[in-house]
């Protein structure tokens, strides 16, 4: 298996928690490197569905060291729920390893995040509401607070008394909301510290240790390329990377320890939150996905917005992310269509493209063009081998390789772990 990055090649939500499911079996270490409780998937224990945020969902393997490095926000409270559900089920959860630079979400993040998005109105981004954005601005600005910082009681009371001085300005002056007391913010952190020191340490050397034994390394991207604050579609973004170069920055390892790229795309298209969707349906077709693909998000319960498999979108992140080759998820959900759309190119401006926009004002202004081709109208749930596959479908993922230019090598046709087809 060697080092393998899996990365999401739309919005999100891509069905990653799935394939990296699949892929930890023969992982020996998994790591998060970016985002933090905006990300979830539902994973299935001991018949017992439960979500998580930011434990890679390698913890349900015994043998597996769960990592969340560097370039994760941390939610200390949501992390130890996530923690206490795992303890219930017993599961060990010693082998997971928490960065000691990853920043920590505060509570006036959450509060941050929810209110200037009132503010925004219209112009809105439609965050998950969970602080991201605020702890990766303090980041920035270089007065946030990382895992090290709580694990030293006295320099972090001193630390919060100041920072919280200058937090309630805001939360106060400009969001009229009621200031947070440093003391109680101080006392209850440094509980969850103590809860999380057992974990701590330096990943980076971790990692590298990994690397240097040759030891398989599974690199978990959360939200997708689409969401990257780089080249993603800005403003509608997260404040991270979650494309294959940001596996690099959130863990600290080189570029040329990374073997190989994964991409994970549904066999259509979902997107959360605000911002342009050139193949989104507001029609029977778009609900049809809705319901059969349950689309509704993980971490906040929203309704998805569906739309048809967008090929520019695709062949961008076949580039992006330098993705050798990619996993097709959700393919059954579309087994009761008459008829299959694909977006072959946009049209901007009366110009036809098949490259991804730069610019989010053209995005804004793409019009789909579409190939359309025959449905199979047969239940494909069951399928274990590509031979099982009704013609159409077989076509169908054959397009979708053509247009991208990247070997399919994974399908999955429902949540289940034997739902899928490894492509030899
Ligand atoms: P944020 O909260 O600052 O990261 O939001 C910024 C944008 O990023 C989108 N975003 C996501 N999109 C899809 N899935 C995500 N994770 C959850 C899930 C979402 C949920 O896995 O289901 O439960 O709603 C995720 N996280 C962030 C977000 O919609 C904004 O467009
Ligand atoms: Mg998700």
């Amino acid at each position: 298996m060697a080092n393998v990055v899996v990365i999401g090649a739309q919005w999100g939500d891509e069905g990653k928690g799935k394939i990296t499911d699949l892929l930890s079996k023969s992982a020996d270490v998994v790591v998060r490197y970016q985002g933090g409780v905006n990300a979830g998937h539902t994973v299935v224990v001991q018949g017992q569905t439960f979500k998580l945020h930011l434990i890679p969902s390698g913890i349900l393997y015994p043998e597996t060291k769960c990592i969340i490095g560097c370039g994760t926000v941390i939610d200390p409270k949501v992390l130890i729920e996530e923690l206490d559900r795992l303890v219930a089920l017993n599961i060990p959860t010693d082998k997971l390893l928490i960065s000691q630079t990853a920043h920590v979400t505060m509570p006036y993040h959450r509060s941050i995040d929810l209110a200037s998005e009132e503010v925004r109105g219209t112009h809105k981004i439609g965050t998950t509401g969970r602080g991201i954005g605020p702890t990766y601005m303090d980041k920035s600005d270089r007065v946030g607070i990382r895992v090290q910082d709580l694990m030293d009681a006295e320099s972090f009371r001193e630390q919060i008394a100041w920072t919280i001085v200058q937090k309630n300005e805001i939360l106060e002056k400009l969001y009229n909301l009621p200031p947070l007391d440093p003391e109680q913010v101080a006392t209850e952190y440094l509980g969850y510290a103590e809860r999380l020191r057992p974990h701590v340490v330096n990943t980076s050397v971790e990692i590298y240790e990994a690397v240097r034994r040759r030891r398989n390394i599974l690199f978990e991207g959360a939200q997708g390329t689409l969401l990257d604050l780089d080249h993603g579609t800005y403003p509608y973004v997260t404040s991270s990377n979650p494309i294959a170069g940001g596996a690099c920055i959130g863990t600290g390892i080189g570029p040329t320890t990374i073997d190989r790229v994964i991409g994970v795309a549904k066999a259509y298209t979902t997107r959360v939150g605000e911002g342009p969707f050139p193949t989104e349906l507001d029609d029977a077709s778009g609900d049809m996905l809705g319901e059969r693909g349950a689309e509704f998000g993980t971490t906040t319960g929203r309704k998805r917005r569906c739309g048809w498999f967008d090929g520019v979108i695709g062949r961008y992140a076949v580039r992006i992310n330098g993705m050798d080759c990619m996993a097709i998820t959700k393919l059954d959900v579309l087994d009761e269509f008459d008829e299959i759309q694909v977006c072959v190119a946009y049209e901007i401006n009366g110009q036809r493209t098949t490259d991804f926009p730069n610019s989010g004002r053209d995005f804004a202004k793409c019009v789909p063009i579409y190939k359309t081709l025959p449905g199979w109208k047969q239940n494909t749930a069951d399928c274990r081998s590509l031979e099982d596959l009704p013609k159409a479908a077989l076509d169908y993922l054959k397009f979708l390789a053509d247009l991208m230019e990247v070997p399919i090598s994974i399908v999955s046709l429902g949540p289940s772990r034997d739902q899928t087809i490894i492509v030899e």
